[in-house]
């Protein structure tokens, strides 16, 4: 694999995911907080008040990412630490992400900063949280304050990191906060976070004339049916839709997909929350396409289910999420939104691994992940060679930390995190992908990583 120079490595995490502090410098509570609190939702009850303390590491944290030698580094803004309560700015909270980009600068790597990473605060939820039309307004107020006081510093702006998940698995799904099974609720929450992210884009060209590229995440998973028959085929679909399409389309195309509608019509009383200008609005041009990918779909009919279909067995290896690990499909998408969707820049805004990491003798032999990452990392390589135009790689994640509602029994890091010490260790990982980073690929073959000297 080789990579050109203008091409950029960078790591990625999230603010609820690591930062702790959670009733600390002027923050109150999200609605990951109350989800966490309320048994059964999240593994073990676990929560993210401590996670990996980085709210009070960051200097530290700041220090891996240098010695790692990647270019950038992608981190989201925690909302009820800006916004502690409604209409009311904590200067403190802001101040955190002032010193965390500036020294980041300092030390020569650039901050690509995320305004919604799912900690919706809770005085907003309580007012009907993305159901609520006026929390496009309320996300504003976080989008202007953050331009007006990061800009400067920062190096490209992403508005929401995967609508989908926030949306589906928040408001339908229930797997992740706020936990309702509500269709209804679900899409006008996800229209509600569309239209924010392009009033943000609007914004910040035109009110704000920056030049600071801004972008949206949105996390694809290719979908195949498991067998060609009609049914399979049709289930493929809808949940192409389900996964991709409701996404894509609004954001490239400015219309939700026509079939999709007529099929949540069931659970969608009225399509009228979408109000005249709305589409165009979403399908505001951005800078960049950001993508985060961990695997694809493979799924069967079930007739019970219109869109939400089982995900059928596959022989391919698994990760630790039991996720298919799945490079070539990562080519079919990229393939595809070239073919169907974007030609601007794209960056791979997230793509990692969990596996059953063990901590032996002070290293961890992460064998599967260093796979994992190659071979991703090789696909990239090969798009790029095809002229896909991927302009940058985000591994998830810097470091262990608090996987949503698995808690922290799942290990995405590259760097192993003590949760009792809070010791960051280096996992074998770590080690080849900066290698690869100070290489700008693989320039040999030699795998052996614990002589690589990393200065
Ligand atoms: C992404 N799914 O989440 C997030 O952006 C990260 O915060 C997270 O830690 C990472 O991927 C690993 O999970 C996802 O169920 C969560 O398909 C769930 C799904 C996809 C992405």
């Amino acid at each position: 694999m080789h990579f050109n120079k203008s091409f950029v490595f960078g790591t990625a995490t999230s603010s609820y995911q690591i930062e702790g502090a959670r009733l600390e410098g002027g923050r109150t509570l999200s609605i990951w907080d109350t989800f966490c609190d309320t048994p059964g939702k999240v593994y073990q009850q676990h929560n993210g008040s401590v996670a990996c303390d980085h709210y009070y590491r960051f200097e530290e944290d700041i220090q891996q990412i240098k010695k790692l030698g990647v270019e950038t580094y992608r981190f989201s803004v925690s909302w009820p630490r800006i916004f502690p309560e409604k209409g009311v700015l904590n200067a403190e909270g802001m101040d955190f992400y002032k010193k965390l980009t500036k020294r980041l600068r300092e030390e020569g790597i650039k901050p690509a900063i995320t305004l919604y990473h799912w900690d919706l605060p809770l005085w907003a939820h309580e007012e009907g949280g993305w159901v609520n039309r006026e929390s496009v307004d309320w996300f504003m107020d976080l989008a202007k304050v953050c331009f007006q006081e990061l800009d400067a510093e920062v190096d490209s702006w992403i508005t929401h990191n995967e609508p989908w998940c926030a949306g589906f698995l928040g408001y339908h799904q229930g797997f992740h906060a706020p936990g309702h099974t509500n269709m209804d609720e679900a899409v006008k929450a996800v229209h509600h976070m569309l239209l924010s992210h392009g009033k943000a884009v609007q914004y910040l060209k035109n009110e704000l004339q920056s030049k600071t590229p801004i972008g949206i995440t949105l996390n694809l998973s290719p979908i195949y049916a498991k067998t060609d028959s009609a049914n399979d085929q049709l289930a493929a679909n809808n949940a192409d839709g389900y996964s991709n399409r409701w996404f894509l389309d609004p954001v490239f195309k400015g219309q939700y997909p026509v079939d999709m509608m007529n099929l949540f019509s069931k659970y969608v009383h009225s399509y009228d929350f979408i109000k005249a200008g709305d589409m165009e609005i979403i399908s505001t041009s951005c800078d960049f396409f950001g993508i985060n990918y961990y695997s694809r779909g493979i799924v069967e009919f079930s007739a019970a289910n219109d869109f939400l279909h089982r995900g059928a067995h596959s022989d391919y290896e698994k990760t630790g999420m039991g996720w298919d690990i799945a490079p070539e499909e990562f080519k079919d998408l990229i393939r595809r939104l070239r073919q169907e969707y974007t030609d601007l820049p794209i960056y791979i805004t997230e793509n990692g691994a969990a596996f059953d990491d063990v901590l032996e003798n002070g290293r961890v032999h992460d064998h599967g992940r260093v796979d994992y990452i190659e071979k991703h990392l090789q696909a990239v390589s090969d798009l790029n060679d095809e002229g896909m135009n991927i302009e940058g790689y985000y591994l998830w994640s810097l470091m262990d930390n608090f996987e949503w509602s698995f808690g922290y029994d799942k290990r995405f890091g590259i760097i192993y995190v003590d949760f009792d010490s809070q010791e960051r260790i280096w996992k074998d990982s770590a080690y080849r992908y900066a290698e690869i980073v100070k290489n700008r690929g693989t320039n040999n073959s030699n795998k052996e990583t614990d002589t690589i000297s990393v200065s």
